[in-house]
């Protein structure tokens, strides 16, 4: 029988495995590090893949990210070949629309300075706008940005979008490209990061592009930590070009102790928690690209290796 291994928290692939002895049966669903015979791997689903990968499952047929991202291979020592594909699936999706809506209505409520008043036993109202009097832009206009979009347009906010190849987003204003992107930057309030890490994207986040963002926007930053420069960041908040962050990602994760953003008055931080895969529907997800792959569709989420995402 073909084995699925699964090399990612344990505790999850036991739900993993629930739903392939349903769906899959004719699969060996096997949790790492019970490999059982390594001939028989054909799929592999993992955070961090075995760096012997290719010498020692020399029957691997795809590998599949146990996350969105795939910024953590390393594509320079995995068999040039091998099919790679990131997760996409409504859990992880659901999780980020909880994420970045919560932080948009925080930050367009002004929750921030609210508790920071409330601190100083201060009580003072500021003027309320309404969402429609908000305009939020999120770079990156993949199954997490657009996912986002939809919801925040059905709140009523006053949406644009950014990606690399040009997309239509329903009630969305969408710009394209390194030519759109002042036009982008300079009509956002809130700016909602969901890009991947690539090359392209690596200290994407710096005084240039803050500098293009009216005075007093926000940052949303749920893409990855190093795509932040957070020098740059410091010095936006310390001279107001940027009034507010919600920073989910960080380089390292976690930052150590003595780093500024764990007592900065104006940068919320979580700990890597915007949204997160969830193992049922996971699963299921993977499995329907198996069945995608036997009858010979395109997987959902098959990475370009090239482009890095
Ligand atoms: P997708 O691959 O579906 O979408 C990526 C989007 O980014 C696409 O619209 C793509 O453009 C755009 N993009 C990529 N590179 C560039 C570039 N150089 N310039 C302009 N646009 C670019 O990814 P997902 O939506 O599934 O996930 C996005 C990222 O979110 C993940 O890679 C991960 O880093 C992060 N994430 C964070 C989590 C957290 O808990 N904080 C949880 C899950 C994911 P185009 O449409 O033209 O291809
Ligand atoms: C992911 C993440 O990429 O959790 O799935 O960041």
């Amino acid at each position: 029988m073909d084995v699925f291994l699964y090399k990612s928290d344990p505790v999850r692939g036991q739900a993993w495995a629930e739903v392939f002895r349903r769906r899959a049966p004719h699969l060996d669903f096997r949790i790492w590090p019970d490999v059982g015979d390594p001939e028989r791997v054909r799929f592999l689903a993992a955070w961090e893949p075995p760096a012997d990968l290719a010498t020692r499952f020399p029957r691997l047929e795809v590998l599949f990210s146990s996350g969105a991202g795939v910024d953590q291979f390393d594509f320079g020592a995995l068999p040039p070949d091998l099919p790679v594909v990131r997760m996409v699936e409504p859990g992880i999706v659901r999780g980020m629309v909880e994420y970045v809506t919560h932080a948009v209505l925080a930050l367009h409520r002004d929750m921030p300075q609210y508790r920071r008043q409330q601190r100083e036993g201060v009580w003072k109202p500021l003027p309320v706008r309404t969402a429609g009097e908000r305009r939020i832009g999120v770079l990156g206009l993949g199954s997490l940005g657009q996912a986002v979009l939809a919801q925040l347009v059905a709140m009523g906010f006053d949406c644009a979008g950014w990606s690399r190849s040009r997309r239509t987003v329903a009630g969305v204003a969408t710009y394209a490209g390194a030519e759109e992107m002042d036009g982008f930057l300079a009509r956002t309030e809130v700016l909602v990061c969901l890009l991947p890490l690539t090359g392209e994207t690596r200290g994407f986040l710096d005084a240039r592009l803050f500098g293009g963002l009216p005075r007093g926007a926000a940052l949303v930053h749920a893409g990855r930590g190093p795509q932040l420069v957070e020098a740059d960041l410091l010095a936006a908040l310390e001279s107001g070009q940027l009034a507010e962050a919600m920073v989910d990602v960080t380089d390292p994760e976690p930052l150590p102790a003595s780093h500024p953003f764990w007592t900065h008055p104006r940068i919320q931080l979580t700990p890597h928690i915007a949204s997160m895969t969830q193992p049922l529907t996971a699963a299921e997800a993977v499995i329907d690209n198996l069945r995608r792959l036997g009858s010979r569709e395109p997987m959902v989420g098959l990475v370009d290796r090239a482009r890095g995402y």
